[in-house]
């Protein structure tokens, strides 16, 4: 291993920092191999500092150092520090006064594959600093807990950096010698470090404005690759529907008078929020019509509100320390999915939040890697922005939503930005916050925050004619996860509503609290509680867990008819549709088993006829409508199996999708007609619907492999004017056989192979294909001259693909999926670190598989885990899920 001695950070060792910085003057001289860092410190003993020690510990990977000058006039000497591979030690500095320290340090980001510090994309000078990559810039109080201010100078070349930029506002700027030139940017802010940017390069700008609540207008400032100028309007939209709707929900306002946002193609993540100047991956901010998805349009949107609005919910109140990283990505999460339901359908946003936490979240805490969303232990923190702190965090936050409701939760939100900020904090002030404000005790509630594990919530019903009564007994459970033997009881909302036998609602009348309210929050706090409704002259239909009001497995009886009812008459609009996948995905899971045992595969006619009734309804939210008509996703129904058989869930998935289909043919077939009408793929809601509805039904019919529906795809494939319907056709042509897929593939590839994020698609439509020669296909791919491990977009187009969307091939019984997986994650670490150990997460579900799968995946995760010089990064992920 790289770090022969990896170690853990323990939550309960915090402790706060011994020295604090005030200002730090940042000066760089930019070059692409040796750029030169002169950082200068104003710092001072922390008063509240708990320790005896009295030796200055900064931060410092990978620098050469030049000199080190205290209080500008005494230059130390080799006598005077230490260096160790991740720090710098100096062994005397004042106790009792405020003291500076000059520091001269070199950096090559040239050499920086690794995406963290400074390095190059494209020829573009690039920071990125969370969590801990300020420390490859200059020697640091590398944590979040040290908030300094920040004013830093760039200097470079005319010609190659034209534009430098960096956080706050220009104070000033001028000409040097050697055809260079210099910019000062002051952040009046105080921030940790991770929060510092810096940006060089031929960039070009879409400009525009907004003007605050209170009047201010503030610059706005989009700066791309020359060639995608004529890309960046949906981002700028979509910036100011996020200024707009934060200053309309959390009457938060944005502080600085520029708001820049660069896009670069090289990024470890989605975007970065440092303060007045993010950092974007370019697939989160480039969209025209015919280059991207609604899809795409949508994740924009989306991730350009996550990153405003870290500016309050992040920056302005940050983590006292990196456990508490839920603290902002939770509850931005949370805040940017509201905005995007506000934007669009919040129906359909819920949904879709709520299939990838099931999907992938739920798996993440059921495995060895589960942990709480406030952590209490890691080996590298990068390893920690996963599903759980950033998806589950989002849940709690939302729970809590639910719990105080809008108006007390909005309270409690004035009292923590009332009392923080400027501040580096912790989950538990969070808490606080909504306490106070709302004079209520959420301390069984805080254990969302240090319990792993989805709870099992299991409902029984009792419904007593004489007394006109339906009793909910609710049971909670927990099963154990590494480290946390024995669970501790949560504080769970579940929604409730009742619907009578015509499908109307029904108020809901607790025994000790009638209100007359047509759905109530119970509150779940003992392993066991009895909940009963009074007035019900005949028994109801229960509508449970509305809204995915708790991050929880429900579980119940409940019989096909009654699904099916919920089906066509739930007003709940997520609950109306989860019966539909619950009665889907009862079908299908029987199916699976019959296909292990060899028997024949049959399609009860109440799913035929669930699917009619959906189908001759008229439905408003096209896009709702076409999320009732979609099966649950292989990866779900895979969550639901005590051992994984990705062939049998495959096979009874498509026998499902491929009999609904010659049984639907003439409703899907007109729905296809009649929403194929020529669209220049405008975004708004009626046309994405149209759009979507449309292609869900072009799937099904693609399983019938007649034709007339590949002319379909391939007429739509070569007439699309929109990169939703284009990609769609392709999807369909590639999944499924049709003679035109090779030529179909080279087009595509001829027409778009200088849109970088295109080409992704293209790379990852194959990779996920499930036709058998997937996996030589994927191989092949890997060759290609447009493959390359040092972009991880392309690397996630391709490995990610296969790996995360193709488990049918990914999980081939002779275990080649398994050995390709391990040699490019060996091979990547090299590189990227970061990016490896995210992509080695398919392997430590092992334990989830038949023996056989689970020896292979197995030897390969022991292998990597083995291989000379591995990354911390990979260590802790591998040899977490051996344990
Ligand atoms: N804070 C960013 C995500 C982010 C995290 C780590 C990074 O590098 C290791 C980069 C970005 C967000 O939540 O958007
Ligand atoms: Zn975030």
């Amino acid at each position: 291993m790289r770090d022969a001695n990896p170690q853990t950070i323990y939550l309960k060792d915090y402790q706060v920092p011994d020295y604090l910085i005030h200002t730090v003057e940042l000066n760089f001289t930019l070059d692409e191999r040796r750029t030169q860092v002169v950082s200068r410190l104003s710092l001072a003993r922390n008063p509240n500092s708990q320790s005896s020690e009295t030796a200055l510990v900064l931060a410092g990977e990978n620098l050469k150092l030049i000199r080190i000058v205290l209080n500008d006039d005494q230059e130390l000497t080799e006598a005077d520090y230490h260096i160790t591979p991740e720090s710098l030690i100096i062994h005397d500095v004042p106790q009792q006064r405020p003291f500076t320290l000059n520091i001269e340090n070199e950096i090559n980001p040239k050499a920086n594959t690794a995406l963290e510090g400074l390095y190059l994309s494209n020829g573009m000078l690039c920071t990125q600093c969370e969590a801990e990559g300020f420390r490859k810039i200059t020697y640091f109080l590398d944590r979040p807990d040290v908030m300094a201010k920040f004013t830093t100078t760039l200097v470079g070349d005319k010609d190659r950096y034209p534009i430098l930029l960096s956080n706050g506002n220009l104070i000033a700027q001028g000409d040097d010698d050697n055809n260079r030139h210099w910019v000062t940017w002051e952040d009046p802010f105080s921030k940790p470090c991770y929060l510092f940017a810096l940006v060089a390069g031929q960039l070009e700008c879409l400009e525009d404005s907004f003007t605050t609540l209170s009047g201010r207008k503030v610059g706005l400032q989009i700066f791309v690759e020359q060639h995608d100028i004529d890309k960046c309007g949906h981002a700028m939209q979509s910036l100011k529907n996020a200024m707009a709707w934060d200053e309309q929900v959390y009457g938060r306002e944005y502080d600085l008078d520029l708001y820049m946002i660069v896009a670069v193609s090289h990024f470890n993540m989605g975007a970065m929020e440092n303060k007045g100047l993010n950092i974007f991956n370019t697939k989160f901010v480039l969209a025209r019509p015919d280059t991207a998805t609604d899809s795409d349009y949508e994740h924009i949107e989306g991730v350009i509100g996550h990153e405003y609005f870290h500016n309050w919910t992040g920056n302005r109140i940050t983590c006292r320390d990196w456990f508490q990283l839920s603290l902002k990505e939770g509850f931005t999460v949370f805040r940017d999915q509201e905005f995007s339901g506000d934007r669009s359908s919040k129906a359909v946003k819920r949904i879709e939040d709520v299939n990838m936490l099931r999907t992938r979240q739920f798996a993440e805490d059921a495995g060895p890697l589960a942990h709480p969303i406030r952590p209490d232990a890691y080996i590298e923190i990068n390893n920690f922005y996963t599903l759980t702190v950033y998806e589950k965090g989002a849940e709690v936050v939302r729970m809590l939503h639910t719990l105080l409701g809008s108006e007390g939760f909005r309270k409690g939100c004035d009292c923590y930005f009332q009392r923080h900020d400027g501040q580096a904090v912790t989950c538990d002030d969070f808490v606080s916050a909504m306490e106070a404000a709302n004079g209520r005790d959420l301390n069984q509630f805080r254990r969302w925050y240090s319990q792993a594990g989805t709870p099992v919530i299991h409902v029984i019903e009792n419904y007593r004619t004489d007394e006109k009564t339906l009793a909910l007994t609710i049971k909670q459970h927990c099963a154990p996860t590494p480290g946390q033997p024995a669970k501790e009881l949560l504080h769970i909302p579940i929604t409730v509503g009742l619907l009578d036998k015509q499908g109307n609602a029904i108020p809901c009348n607790l025994q000790e609290s009638a209100t007359g309210n047509y759905e109530v929050i119970l509150q779940l706090t003992a392993a066991e509680q009895t909940f009963t409704f009074t007035g019900l002259a005949e028994k109801p239909v229960a509508s449970i867990l509305r809204n995915f009001s708790a991050p929880v497995k429900l579980t119940m009886e409940r019989s096909l008819d009654e699904l099916a009812f919920l089906l066509s008459y739930d007003s709940d609009t997520f609950n109306r549709w989860e019966a539909g996948q619950q009665l889907v995905g009862q079908v299908i899971t029987g199916l699976i088993v019959d296909s292990q045992q060899g028997r024949p595969l049959n399609l009860p006619p109440i799913i035929i006829d669930a699917f009619k009734r959906v189908l001759s309804q008229s439905w408003e939210d096209l896009s709702y409508f076409s999320l009732l008509l979609s099966l649950p996703s292989e990866g779900y129904l895979a969550e639901q199996m005590q051992v994984v058989d990705v062939e049998a869930i495959h096979k009874a998935r498509e026998f499902v999708v491929r009999t609904l289909a010659e049984q639907l043919q003439p409703e899907l077939e007109a729905l296809y007609l009649d929403n194929h009408r020529d669209e220049s793929g405008q975004f708004d809601a009626g046309a994405i619907g149209r759009r979507r509805i449309k292609n869900v039904s072009l799937s099904f019919l693609s399983r019938l492999g007649n034709e007339k529906v590949q002319q379909w795809s391939t007429q739509q494939f070569n007439t699309a004017n929109n990169m939703t319907d284009q990609i769609a056709a392709l999807a369909n042509i590639v999944n499924y056989p049709h003679p035109a897929k090779q030529e179909c593939l080279t087009l595509f590839y001829q027409k778009w192979q200088q849109e970088a994020l295109v080409i992704d698609k293209w790379f990852a439509i194959q990779a996920s294909s499930p036709m058998p020669d997937a996996f030589a296909t994927v191989v092949s791919l890997t060759a290609h001259p447009a493959f390359d491990l040092g972009t991880p977009n392309r690397v996630r187009a391709v490995i990610g693909s296969f790996t995360q969307a193709n488990s049918l091939h990914f999980h081939a019984v002779n275990g080649q999926g398994y050995e390709f997986l391990a040699n490019h994650v060996i091979a990547l670490d090299i590189l990227n670190p970061q990016v490896a150990s995210r992509m080695l997460g398919p392997l430590t579900s092992w334990r989830r598989f038949d023996p056989t799968r689970q020896n292979l995946m197995k030897t390969q995760l022991e292998r990597v885990m083995n291989s000379p010089s591995i990354s911390r990064d990979v260590y802790e992920v591998a040899s977490k899920s051996l344990m």
